[in-house]
């Protein structure tokens, strides 16, 4: 497969003045009629007509009315053309229905469904398929009025009848923001009004029998359009917003032009069906996919490598919304704890690349942790440097500059310069420079004087072999021994590989708090013992660094015992206990501290210490922190239950959600003495899906889930959703040695389905993040994920080179699971007609 480069960038040679297209829908059969006006763009040099075009039977062409026989060059066609503005005509054919790919114009359920991004609309028609040009676009949908009585598309609705509806988009976008649906659906609707008085109509479509689950949704979409409008001054710009639920979608959801596609589990939700995680999930992402409309579709990307200009700002912008929305210090923790698991192995493994990457060879493999949250973490530490003001200055910049264009890393720095008079050079290494810097700490105090050694390295990545100092915000705060702050949090900004920053006027030695609310994405090394972290445990004024106190403690108690056989840390217990039953503190963030790190988090530091990790002793001194917490606290849990029990009708919110999140975390511990007695009464009783759940899984790992998990089926069988967490929980829940068993017989059951992304991932997906099960040295759970990746690859390529990544960690293991997994990325890369998709990441992943 061919390398692509960002160096490499030339504009097209053609401005695309308007786009007509007409949809004949037929499942097997759709004929799509473009009529496209192109003008040669002047200011380029490159006359090469070029249109991409894949899987497309073509019917017809014309320029200028006159028929032609366009030649076909590898992933399109190349045409002779007039050196004046001419008229493109084409008719092609494609089959909606033998798309499994789910990658273009496909079919979910008799629903006819697009998905564009990043390169889909040329699997539509033939088209300058890239994200830098940009045209108005008129559609006309035409199909069979009893079976698909709804057609939809960007823009504004302007007319529709019997079997047609046609669409007109006034606002230039590149061919990724195209969506079409069209199907028997029903729509929740609702009004919102911009600040500047304008109607919109909004409205979430769903298949019969989900109207009752887009309320959640709904209330989401008017909070994000109030929010976008205060806080970023982004107001709505149609008569019409529309959100369509599908059930076969590759990833979470799709910011199409004033026409949002999402899959169903990330906007569909009841109290009996969706869990408190579910509803919090599904706000961000309406708000994501809503906020993109400035951030992404307004404001495009010239080119692919610059996706983190949309996604890692829109993340960035969604995470305050949620933090605005619910408690900003869980947000954080929740946000850092996901980095740590998805981004962080990424970027110090063979995967690694920048935010800003130089290659790929197909682009929906960059759809990553680093561009996503890394990206947006940059963002964060570039708001860190220079401030609010600056920050908010800088962005209605941005906007009016560039409103209406494709731009680059480079156009949204200068409007960081040219508000701030800054020479951000250095700091745009955080764009090109991959992996996770380490950022070591030392202390100094003489009496009087305080200081903080700060040094940076990273250590070489893929293709980048050395690296250079980056601008590290390292937020800290002073403490005095009584636990009051005597230097409120400041950031420091570390630019040079070591670099000493004193605080004078200390006549006794402060206690620092250092990298507060984790201000970068960096590996803190600081030598302080226990005593300290307990200190900081109990009376950090920081939340974020409270928490990571906690943290710290429990991961030195889990890898003392995997190492050294350690008994486990009684002054985290201890501390921990005095936590949990503070009731000043927020009952959520209480539950985040009873957390510990993950398993294959663990794995990592382990590696990162120069040792290998054994996946089972990882396990047996996770689980036994768990019996030791459970012991520890015994005489509070069932208070701490009972207190956390929440009355009265559900309701989402972080409150009440907070408090079933603390009760069920005691529920899981109480679990481990009781045997599960409480955990029934709970699932008897459970009201609502996070009820209902945590009591199965406590029932599961009491090894009594055999007739609940039952019932659950009974009850929830023809809820495709709730099937998913069925399928899911066994495979999460499930003992090392059964996991793939257990995912095996999983995928004989009659409920499987292979080409529903969201049922092949609750299975494969899960069992990958079992990571004793996974890791198993049979290598049977490694074998069993090849076998399906093998099988889904001719199906779905986009998802099966994503789950690959399953494997990113294999060089961290003993040899022996070494050459087990490295049989299995061979067995794969073997395989005849592999997608460039997989092909590529397991190429990458075996180099
Ligand atoms: N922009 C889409 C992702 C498209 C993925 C293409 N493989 C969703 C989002 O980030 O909002
Ligand atoms: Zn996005």
């Amino acid at each position: 497969p061919q390398t692509i480069y960002l160096k490499d960038y030339t504009p097209f040679g053609y401005i695309v003045e308007h786009v007509d297209l007409t949809f004949k829908l037929h499942p097997t059969a759709t004929r799509v009629l473009s009529k496209i006006r192109f003008t040669p763009d002047t200011s380029t040099s490159d006359k090469m007509f070029f249109l991409h075009g894949e899987q497309l039977k073509l019917i017809s062409a014309k320029i200028d009315g006159q028929e032609i026989s366009p030649s076909y060059v590898e992933g399109g066609l190349q045409a002779d053309v007039p050196d004046t503005a001419f008229t493109w005509e084409a008719e092609v054919e494609i089959n909606p229905e033998a798309n499994t790919a789910l990658e273009g114009l496909y079919m979910s359920n008799g629903m006819y469904c697009t998905q564009c991004e990043a390169e889909g609309f040329r699997k539509i028609t033939f088209y300058p398929d890239r994200p830098d040009v940009m045209s108005v676009f008129d559609v006309r949908i035409e199909a069979d009025a009893d079976n698909t009585p709804v057609m939809l598309s960007n823009g504004n609705g302007v007319s529709k009848g019997e079997g047609f509806a046609t669409w007109s988009d006034p606002w230039p976008k590149p061919a990724y923001l195209f969506a079409l649906v069209a199907g028997n659906l029903i729509a929740h609707t609702d009004q919102f009004t911009t600040k500047s008085g304008t109607e919109v109509d909004l409205a979430i479509w769903v298949r019969p029998g989900d109207e009752g689950k887009c309320a959640f949704g709904m209330e989401a979409l008017k909070k994000s359009m109030t929010w976008d409008e205060e806080v970023y001054g982004r107001e709505y710009d149609l008569d019409e917003f529309n959100i369509v639920a599908v059930d076969d979608f590759n990833m979470g959801a799709m910011e199409n032009k004033g026409l949002n596609i999402f899959n169903s589990s990330c906007v569909l939700a009841s109290p009996e069906t969706a869990t408190d995680g579910n509803f919090e999930r599904i706000e961000a992402i309406i708000a994501h996919e809503y906020f993109h409309n400035w951030t992404g579709n307004r404001i495009t990307c010239r080119d692919w490598f610059q996706l983190c200009l949309k996604e890692g700002l829109t993340v960035f912008r969604d995470a305050q919304f949620t933090a605005d929305m619910r408690s900003e210090p869980v947000k954080r923790i929740d946000d850092v704890i996901a980095l740590r698991a998805r981004q962080f192995p990424e970027d110090q493994g063979p995967l690694s690349h920048a935010v800003r990457p130089e290659s790929f060879q197909e682009i929906n493999n960059f759809y990553t942790a680093t561009i996503y949250e890394k990206g947006a973490e940059v963002i964060g530490m570039l708001k860190t440097l220079v401030g609010d003001a600056a920050y908010a200055k800088a962005l209605d910049l941005y906007f009016e500059r560039h409103d209406g264009q494709a731009c680059t890393i480079e156009d949204w720095i200068k409007a960081f310069e040219d508000t701030t008079g800054r020479d951000l050079t250095q700091f745009k290494l955080w764009y090109s420079q991959s992996g996770t810097p380490e950022v070591t700490v030392r202390e100094e105090y003489n009496g009087e004087t305080f200081t903080l050694h700060l040094s940076q390295k990273s250590a070489p990545t893929p293709g980048q072999d050395e690296k250079h100092p980056q601008v590290i915000p390292v937020a800290i705060g002073l403490l005095n021994t009584d636990g009051e702050e005597v230097q409120p949090t400041m950031a420091l900004e570390l630019n040079k590989a070591e670099q000493s920053f004193s605080f004078e006027g200390h006549t006794t030695r402060p206690i620092a708090s250092v990298l507060r609310g984790f201000s970068a994405p960096v590996i803190l090394k600081q030598d302080i013992d226990n005593t300290r972290r307990a200190f900081l445990l109990a009376h950090d004024t920081d939340p974020f660094n409270r928490w990571e106190a906690g943290r710290d403690l429990a991961r030195d108690s889990l890898l003392g015992a995997i190492l050294e056989g350690a008994p486990h840390n009684a002054a985290y217990l201890d501390g921990l206990k005095a936590l949990l039953c503070d009731e000043t503190l927020d009952p959520a963030y209480r539950a985040l501290m009873l957390g510990q790190p993950s398993q294959s988090e663990l794995a990592g530091v382990i590696h990162k210490m120069g040792q290998i990790p054994d996946p089972a002793a990882i396990h047996t001194a996770s689980e036994a922190l768990r019996d030791a917490k459970a012991r520890a606290f015994a005489d509070m849990l069932p208070d701490l239950y009972a207190k956390n029990q929440v009355e009265g009708p559900f309701s989402p919110e972080a409150g009440p959600a907070g408090k079933r999140s603390l009760a069920n975390a005691a529920l899981a511990l109480v679990t481990r003495l009781d045997g599960g007695a409480t955990a029934s009464q709970q699932y008897a009783h459970a009201d609502n899906m996070t009820l209902q759940l945590a009591a199965l899984s406590a029932l599961i790992d009491a090894g009594k889930g055999a007739s609940a998990l039952q019932a659950f089926y009974d009850q929830w069988q023809s809820d495709r959703l709730v099937m998913d967490k069925w399928f899911s929980l066994q495979v999460m829940h499930a003992k090392p040695a059964d996991s793939a068993t257990v995912a095996r017989t999983l995928t004989q059951h009659a409920d499987f389905e292979m080409k529903n992304p969201n049922r092949f991932r609750s299975v494969m997906g899960i069992l990958a993040m079992n990571h004793a099960g996974f890791h198993h040295q049979s290598g049977a759970a490694y074998a069993l994920l090849a076998d399906w990746l093998i099988k889904l690859d001719p199906v779905n390529p986009q998802t099966t080179a994503r789950m690959c990544s399953a494997f990113q960690t294999w060089k961290r293991y003993d040899a022996h699971r070494q050459s087990l997994i490295k049989e299995q990325l061979e067995r794969i890369a073997t395989q005849s007609n592999l997608s460039r998709d997989t092909s590529e990441m397991v190429g990458r992943i075996l180099d």
